[in-house]
């Protein structure tokens, strides 16, 4: 066994020996040859056994036979709800649809200054070899920097990537970006786009990312759990880091409690099924009038906390004079409510008793904020909680994690390990300082207007309180995510995406996005190299060691290693690797936790035994933190505890707001009319489309392998329709289905059901973009990506978050024989 510390020098002699070698200065990759250096210290592969690794959807174990992987299972079994996403690693290594090598779409190659923007997605692809498609992008990329500068280069690049603290893609392309000059980024997500920016005007925090009260003080004190537009047991398969998959647990738990569990989804979703749950289906989009007239309800009934409202709350009178119609003349009364949401007055009445005569949790989830005037919903369910008055207490109040990322799974107490960075830890050897850091981002906008940005430069666009202008993009680079699949109206996407004179897309799968690219570089998957995670975002519970599985397949390379290739065109190398192959920096980020553990009377493994081991590290929890209250500390004493607001207490009415003077975001929680919805005068369409987040996928990644053979139907994405709907437009079960507005169509397999609400459909977001002409402008979108129907407007001027479930549509049988689907294949 060699001695861990004498690796460490040779690394840093091997480093110090080829920045000195002249060779290198060829184009071959320097990580690798320092990676390969090492390899029989620990890095090589594992012929025949079982490899630990970790995706979003929790740790893995990988069994491989001659170097192959044939088999993916969870590591571990923490609960007897199933994950299916953890099954289908080797459909993802050897998909038909991997991109082998790097591709220069034909145009393009020919003339990269008038490259034919039009023929984006449909153009031949010309194979190059590595060397030339580096050289390639560094040139057009300096050419771009040199006539727009730091404004035409967008690297914003949002996405969900693989999981990992070092081959981090998109961290990794801000870095390149910023080590090279600068780039256009964005601010928000696709997640929470409206409520993380209300949230800190009535919180003061985020809310959205933050740890819940606890799951043991839940099940021990709450007497109502209310799951209001959450659907934890599809949406708990996956953390952002990777998931802990505690949260199943609880649920599981909660479950056999026998509390009173409520869903309030227009979808009987499966975790209403699996908790045999009572079932409420609002119309889409109006949750906040049924709110409003629950909290006229318990005004009325004299049911509500007054000391609570005057001693953590600010303006409420304010909010109550627009709920009982002071301006306007109409009272937000439970009848006026029923009239928009759909559900009965009793029903309301009754509802707005139980929360307040029993110890209730509302555990939210997010796709209610997802949608035009997505501010409104999550201040309102606060304003409710403040109403009843349980905020603070154990089991009572809301929360807004707990369908994500496992939030209520004890915090444990451990250590945390690095991760790779875009902006910091730049020794100053290089810099001599961090000027190079300054053009970082600075023009940022807001992430769902992409297409509004391309297609308008110079515009000026509201935003919570600012204003911003977008830039001029004329380069993309895009790395980690699927636009072509989360953006929303696509056929305006596609337009805007033929702006910029060159565009760049780092991918492992011939994505949709892949395929609008003008360039395109292989991706290794996670399975092909070396990493490490954390799993569980607020329990920080393992560590988990991603030891590299399989060889890298065709020519894929690391994001790091195209990255450094490039850094090196640009004479930035030495700076965007510090010298430091993929493992070094793996060691680092171990080491990072432990060193916080020696401090913490925790022992871990040094990092080579860690390495050694195929082991996660598992911390545990203190009794403290299973007896997290949130805001209890801030009940016990708000003088001393404020809020992060302008009054230190929660913002019922806010000033902030106020000022801002927006027609589409006022003071206080208001009930706005969405552009589209069930209940408009002259609905354009008939139906309302909710798309929600997919049971077995993440989002569109695994669309490719052979769990969609699953849940296709009639091997087409499935779309959800209501049994008295279908039959009047004579839509059986399994029917292939048009459905179609003005801004596009797709076809769907058609599952008819109870479990829906009349009037409204359902297609879950992340199919692959599959138009069934490429040549034609809007063609039929033949794998039902839901995103070609939905509306591209922003929550308001206050967020400008993605509405992607405001959205009203037609739908018809499909007579004619369904094409073919092309997207899972190999472009020409
Ligand atoms: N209609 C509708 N649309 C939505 C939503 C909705 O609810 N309804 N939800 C929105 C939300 S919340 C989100 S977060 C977005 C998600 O949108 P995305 O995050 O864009 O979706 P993913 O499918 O996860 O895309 C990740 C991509 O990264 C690639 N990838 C994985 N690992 C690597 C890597 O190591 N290197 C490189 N270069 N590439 C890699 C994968 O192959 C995949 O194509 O969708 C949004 N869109
Ligand atoms: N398996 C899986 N898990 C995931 C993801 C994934 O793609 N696959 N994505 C992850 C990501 S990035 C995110 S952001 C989260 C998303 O988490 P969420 O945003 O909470 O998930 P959604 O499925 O979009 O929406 C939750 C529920 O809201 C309901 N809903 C929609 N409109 C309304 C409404 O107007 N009123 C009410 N009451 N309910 C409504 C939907 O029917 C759905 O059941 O999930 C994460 N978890
Ligand atoms: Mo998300």
């Amino acid at each position: 066994m060699k001695n861990i510390n004498q690796n460490r020098r040779s690394f840093i002699k091997i480093a110090a020996l080829f920045t000195a070698v002249p060779f290198l200065d060829s184009i071959t990759n320097r990580a690798e040859l320092l990676a390969s250096t090492i390899s029989s210290f620990s890095t090589s592969l594992v012929k025949n056994g079982e490899v630990l690794t970790a995706a979003h959807w929790g740790m893995l174990k990988l069994t491989i036979k001659n170097s192959k992987v044939i088999k993916s299972e969870p590591y571990q079994k923490t609960s007897d709800i199933k994950n299916s996403l953890q099954y289908y690693t080797d459909d993802l290594i050897y998909a038909k649809d991997r991109i082998k090598y790097p591709m220069v779409r034909k145009s393009y190659l020919d003339n990269p200054d008038d490259p034919k923007r039009d023929l984006r997605g449909n153009d031949k692809w010309v194979r190059v070899s590595y060397e030339k498609a580096i050289k390639l992008i560094a040139k057009e990329l300096k050419k771009t920097r040199k006539e727009k500068g730091t404004k035409g280069v967008f690297a914003g690049s949002y996405g969900w990537k693989s999981s990992g603290n070092m081959h981090n893609s998109r961290v990794l392309l801000h870095r390149f970006m910023t080590a090279t000059g600068g780039f256009v980024g964005t601010v928000g997500d696709y997640s929470t786009g409206a409520s993380q920016v209300i949230m800190p005007h009535v919180l003061g925090t985020i809310e959205v990312y933050e740890q819940q009260t606890s799951w043991p003080v839940v099940l021990e004190h709450s007497k109502v759990v209310v799951i209001w537009g959450a659907n934890p047991l599809t949406t708990l398969k996956i953390a952002w880091s990777s998931t802990d998959e505690n949260g199943f647990k609880y649920f599981e738990k909660l479950k056999k409690s026998g509390k009173k569990i409520i869903c309030i989804d227009p979808y009987k979703t499966e975790t209403c099924e699996y908790l045999d749950a009572r079932w409420i289906a609002p119309i889409p989009n109006t949750d906040v009038s049924m709110m409003m007239g629950m909290v006229h309800t318990l005004l009325e009934a004299k049911k509500y906390d007054e000391s609570f409202l005057s001693e953590y709350t600010e303006g409420f009178e304010k909010f109550k004079d627009y709920l009982y119609g002071k301006e306007d003349k109409i009272v937000k009364d439970a009848a006026w409510a029923s009239k928009i949401c759909g559900i009965d007055e009793k029903t309301i009445k009754e509802l707005a008793n139980l929360f307040y005569d029993n110890r209730t949790m509302f555990m939210s989830g997010w796709g209610m904020q997802r949608a035009h005037h997505g501010e409104q919903p999550h201040w309102m369910l606060v304003t409710l909680a403040s109403v009843i008055g349980q905020i603070g207490l154990p089991g009572g109040g809301f929360g807004l994690s707990y369908h994500y990322s496992n939030g209520g799974v004890p915090t444990t107490k451990g250590a945390i390990i690095g991760g790779m960075t875009s902006n910091i830890e730049v020794s100053k050897k290089y810099t001599g300082g961090s000027s190079w850091l300054e053009n970082a981002a600075k023009y940022a906008f807001p992430v769902a207007r992409i297409a509004d940005a391309l297609l308008n430069p110079g515009k000026k666009l509201d935003f919570n309180g600012k204003k911003v202008t977008y830039p001029e993009i004329d380069f993309i680079y895009w790395v980690g995510g699927n636009p072509f699949s989360h953006h929303q109206d696509i056929n305006t996407l596609i337009k805007a995406w033929k702006k910029p004179r060159t565009i760049v897309v780092n991918e492992i799968f011939w994505t949709p996005t892949a395929r609008m690219a003008d360039i395109v570089m292989p991706t290794t998957t996670s399975y092909e190299r070396n990493d490490i995670t954390m799993t569980g975002d607020y329990s920080n519970l393992n560590i988990v060691p991603m030891k590299q599985a399989v060889k890298k397949q065709f020519e894929a390379k690391d994001d790091y290693q195209i990255f450094s290739d490039l850094a090196k065109e640009f004479n930035v190398f030495d700076k965007f690797t510090q010298n430091k192959t993929d493992i070094q920096w793996i060691e680092e980020f171990y080491n990072q936790a432990y060193n916080q553990t020696l401090k913490m009377n925790l022992k871990i493994p040094k990092f080579k035994d860690f390495w050694k081991a195929n082991k996660p590290i598992t911390f545990e929890a203190p009794f403290e933190n299973t007896q997290f209250v949130r805001y209890s500390d801030f009940r016990e004493d708000p003088i001393l505890n404020p809020l992060g607001t302008p009054s230190g207490k929660i913002e019922i009415y806010s000033k902030t707001i106020e000022k801002m003077n927006y027609d589409d975001c006022k003071a206080h929680p208001t009930w706005f009319e969405p552009s589209e919805w069930l209940g408009m005068k002259d609905k354009k369409a008939e139906f309302a489309l909710i798309s929600p987040h997919p049971r077995h996928r993440l989002h569109s990644q695994l669309n490719n392998t052979s769990l969609r053979d699953k849940y296709a139907i009639s091997n087409r994405e499935p779309i959800w329709i209501n049994t008295e709907d279908a039959k009047a437009k004579g839509i059986k079960n399994g029917d292939v289905v048009r459905v179609f507005n003005k801004r596009g169509e797709i076809l769907a397999g058609a599952i008819v059901t109870n479990n829906l609400k009349k009037g409204v459909v359902r297609v879950q977001e992340g199919a692959w973009y599959n138009p069934l002409d490429k040549a034609q402008k809007n063609s039929l979108c033949i794998n039902g990506s839901v995103n070609i129907l939905t509306k591209d407007i922003p929550t308001s001027k206050l967020a400008n978050g993605n509405s992607s479930n405001t959205a009203l549509v037609n739908i018809e049988k499909y007579t004619k024989k369904a094409p073919d689907l092309t997207i899972f294949k190999q472009p020409s």
